[in-house]
């Protein structure tokens, strides 16, 4: 590791190299160096190249966003990578591993749950600002880094597929969640056939994706940054605003696997909306802002959809920490989703 931190920083003393984070797909370190004689904190992190088969192509991107942000009236911190010593966004090492380094935003925190509608509103509001500071950039001079990501008929027929394919006992177990996420595919379709715009999309706006001060009220918490900028495409806005209402309208987490505990809290929802459009409410088109109450149910079957086609298959995408990892999280999407209220067509 040190190899690496150096191909970064010339530094004088490396004082901790930590683990950090909660991510699904890359390996986050906390970085504490001593350097120009003043200690400094960054993040160091693996790009997961499996998952990203681009990786210059997704610093591209990021680069893009950040210059684009530079010269908006946008009151975040803007998430700009560090150049190696001899000026590349990453460094790749002699086992194929890609690694890159950014600010570490000092005393910030972030909620993996919302607690208050305070808290919805201030997040919706951070990624509404984010969302309009990105309007005015040509989603088309940004990468598919992972090609049909939001996609959902790609996402259901990789899931027929993935059923054809699935390991039979995990099947079987799965089987439920496997119907329910069949009962409801329609909606894939609904959301197709609206041909939204494209614009230049987060897509990973979980609510655990936004930096807050650490001082702030924490019932009404002070946006600091938006975060993880790896999935930044084109994409319509309804995977902005529908993984918000994912993960801030339920009580409990991605993990949860009590499902009694998971609760669609309308409240929040209410406060999503409200946060949301109060930066994008002028900028949607009326087909988009007639198609968010979609956002949420589809999102939320969307990562039912890879969460149970991850495990059906053996867990070849997301990071897992026990074998029902994958289930549990799929469970708690199809019982969310179903609290949503989303009728077939
Ligand atoms: C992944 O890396 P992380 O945890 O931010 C995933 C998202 C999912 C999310 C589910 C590249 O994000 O799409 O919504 O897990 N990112 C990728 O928590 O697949
Ligand atoms: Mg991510």
């Amino acid at each position: 590791m040190e190899a690496i931190v150096q191909q970064f920083f010339d530094y004088q003393q490396l004082v901790s190299l930590v683990l950090f984070g909660t991510g699904h797909i890359n390996d986050t370190y906390r970085l504490e160096i001593v350097a120009d004689g003043q200690p400094q904190t960054w993040l160091l992190q693996r790009l997961n190249h499996h998952v990203f088969r681009q990786p210059e192509a997704v610093m591209q991107n990021i680069q893009l966003v950040a210059q684009h942000l530079e010269k908006q009236p946008y009151e975040l911190k803007i998430l700009n990578p560090r150049l190696t010593l001899d000026g590349r966004w990453l460094h790749c090492d002699p086992s194929g591993n890609y690694w890159r380094v950014f600010p570490f935003f000092d005393k910030t925190t972030s909620y993996e749950q919302v607690e208050t509608p305070g808290q919805a509103h201030a997040a919706a509001k951070a990624f509404g600002a984010f969302a309009r500071a990105l309007d005015s950039l040509d989603a088309s001079q940004l990468q598919a880094t992972i090609p049909d990501f939001h996609n959902g008929l790609w996402r259901l027929e990789q899931f027929h597929q993935a059923v054809q394919n699935a390991i039979p006992e995990r099947l079987a177990e799965a089987r439920a969640e496997v119907d329910a996420i069949l009962e409801y595919q329609s909606l894939f379709h609904q959301v197709a056939d609206l041909n939204l715009p494209l614009r230049a999309i987060h897509h990973d706006t979980k609510v655990n994706n936004l930096l807050f001060a650490a001082t702030s009220d924490k019932a009404n918490p002070t946006p600091v940054a938006v975060i993880d900028l790896d999935t930044v495409m084109p994409g319509i806005v309804l995977s902005d605003f529908g993984d918000l209402v994912r993960t801030a309208t339920s009580l409990a987490n991605e993990d949860e696997a009590d499902l009694t505990k998971i609760h669609f809290r309308q409240p929040i929802y209410e406060a999503l909306l409200e946060g949301f459009l109060s930066e994008m409410g002028e900028i949607l088109t009326p087909a988009e802002r007639n198609a968010l109450p979609l956002a949420g149910p589809w999102l939320t079957l969307m990562q039912a959809v890879r969460f149970i086609g991850d495990y059906i298959v053996g867990d070849v995408y997301y990071k897992v920490k026990y074998p029902q990892h994958n289930l549990v999280r799929g469970r708690g999407q199809v019982v969310l989703f179903q609290q949503m209220g989303f009728l077939p067509s």
